[in-house]
């Protein structure tokens, strides 16, 4: 090889206090894992010392416990954007110790582009499976921003993947967009079209070294289904269903995209048994484990995503089974994956998950209590705001029932009442489309908000009598959370202290 093999210690030296970092990957996959673990160690010490060192990093989305996890344990993060899931990392974002933006993902290349955000990145970390000597390369499992960073990175450390070497060629699809005003259409008029490269070539002045790695992406199982989230799953299943009959999804279906967590995980699995539902195609950012399972099975036939984000276990069955898998999946950088143009031409259908929806269909998807960063928007409104259907779904109740996931007016806001078309929980469906507030809020208090607060919403809507389009009491609207707050459960709310 052309390039010199580096330890981790050795590339972590060319991190320096306050560098502007991109990294490739997209959740863990595709995310580096060693030189990472080096850079944190070297925090530490200096930190020790009573030296600075941060890193400001630039990622697909979220990574894994050996990028953000640890960088964060190391307090080792200035400024992070876009997703991230970490629970460490999430505490130091709250904490104000790490500033986190958030940003839809498929904003984030050509934000960087732009010069938004600096006209350059000081050093990128990219993972790849394989690397030739003119600096050509196939990235690992998961594309994110990989040919942005590259592009805008005046220095490139090359993690190779052993676990992953010789296996991956032919899974990619590279595009990298003109911007405005030369920016044309983005061809992809199926999920399975192919418009760019399966590699990607990379400026070999600008690559300091090679660092080898032999993991897999560590993508935590998920929780096993309960009844609750089952029956989410199927009731999901059961409104596809309703409108594929009705006529308004074709009999051919549409293109499905689903979200993260284990909800969606939940949802993606009542697919399997939904048999009126034909073998469908998925157009997405994430490919989690129940998709894989679901391609096994001959229901999902082509799958576009940006990432694999899939469990050890499923990961190396993907590899073993590399040649099936390459006829059924496509990666794609997050500006395509996840691109409004494509996303509404295609006629996605889009499932997310909500933390808590309001009565009128508007959608908290990040904020816990409307201060505390859970996750980040993801995705999510890059589908949302573009889908042919936009779905939600949360449980009724969470905590066993000390919080409502459907409350007066949500604490915080990700997507907006005019881009929610369906709102699901385990007690059932509510249609919004074409609804007014008012229709609207009836509809999601009678189906989707549990029994124990169906009459304290309806009581919400009794007192606010002020009039206008949208009936609120203003200084009530967030009594839900602030009786969370103070007594720890959302079912002790007595509107009478706010009607006297
Ligand atoms: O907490 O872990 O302590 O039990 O939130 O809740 O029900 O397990 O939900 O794993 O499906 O995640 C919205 C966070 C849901 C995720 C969110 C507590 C609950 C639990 C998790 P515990 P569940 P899921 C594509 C699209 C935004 C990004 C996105 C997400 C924990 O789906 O981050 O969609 N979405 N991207 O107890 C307080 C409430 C709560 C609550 C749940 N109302 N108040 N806590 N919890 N509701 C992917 C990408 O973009 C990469």
């Amino acid at each position: 090889m052309r390039f010199p093999i580096l330890t981790p210690e050795e590339a972590a030296s060319y991190f320096f206090n306050d560098a502007k970092c991109g990294f490739s990957g997209f959740t863990a996959p595709g995310s580096p894992k060693v030189v990472t673990q080096a850079i944190a160690a070297k925090a530490e010490k200096l930190h020790a010392q009573g030296e600075q060192f941060k890193i400001n990093i630039i990622t697909g989305a979220s990574t894994s416990d050996l990028c953000d996890g640890i960088l964060a344990r190391a307090n080792a993060i200035g400024k992070r954007t876009p997703y991230q899931n970490h629970p460490d990392l999430r505490k130091r974002i709250n904490s104000h110790d790490a500033h986190y933006f958030d940003l839809h993902l498929s904003e984030v290349a050509q934000k960087m582009r732009y010069g938004f955000f600096g006209d350059k990145l000081d050093l990128a970390i990219i993972e790849v499976s394989d690397i030739q000597d003119d600096g050509t390369v196939v990235v690992g499992t998961g594309v994110g921003n990989v040919p942005t960073v590259a592009k805008m990175a005046d220095k490139i450390i090359i993690e190779l993947n052993e676990k992953l070497r010789h296996a991956l060629y032919g899974l990619h699809d590279i595009y990298l967009p003109l911007d405005p005003p030369n920016r044309g259409a983005i061809p992809i008029y199926k999920p399975s079209d192919r418009i760019g490269s399966p590699v990607l070539k990379l400026d070999p002045d600008k690559i300091v070294g090679v660092v080898m790695s032999d993991n897999y992406e560590g993508v935590k199982a998920f929780t096993p289904l309960d009844d609750t989230t089952k029956q989410i799953g199927a009731n999901v299943c059961h409104f596809l269903i309703s409108e594929m009959r009705a006529g308004r999804i074709p009999s051919s279906f549409l293109p499905l995209q689903s979200g993260v967590g284990n909800v969606a995980n939940a949802v993606l699995y009542g697919l399997a048994d939904a048999k009126e539902i034909p073998p469908f195609e998925m157009y997405t950012e994430v490919m989690q484990d129940a998709v894989i399972d679901l391609m096994k099975k001959g229901r999902c036939k082509f799958g576009s995503s940006c990432s694999l984000t899939v469990s050890n276990e499923v990961e190396d069955e993907v590899i073993t089974n590399i040649e099936f898998f390459k006829q059924h999946l496509v990666l794609r950088p997050s500006e395509i994956s996840n691109n409004p143009e494509v996303i509404r031409r295609l006629g996605i259908i889009a499932m997310n998950t909500a933390l808590e929806a309001d009565i009128f269909g508007n959608i908290n998807s990040t904020h816990v209590t409307g201060t505390r960063m859970m996750n980040g928007i993801g995705g999510s409104g890059d589908f949302t705001r573009n889908a042919y259907i936009a779905i939600f779904s949360c449980p009724s109740i969470t905590k066993e029932g000390k919080i409502s996931n459907i409350v007066p007016m949500v604490s915080h806001v990700d997507h907006t009442e005019h881009s929610v078309d369906i709102l699901v929980t385990d007690q059932g469906i509510a249609d919004l489309r074409g609804l007014d507030p008012v229709e609207r809020a009836h509809t999601i208090i009678d189906n989707c908000a549990h029994p124990m607060y169906r009459e304290l919403l309806r009581d919400y809507l009794k007192i606010s009598t002020r009039g206008g389009q949208t009936p609120h009491t203003l200084e009530a609207s967030l009594a839900f959370h602030t009786e969370f707050l103070s007594s720890g459960d959302m079912s002790n709310v007595d509107w009478a202290k706010y009607t006297k």
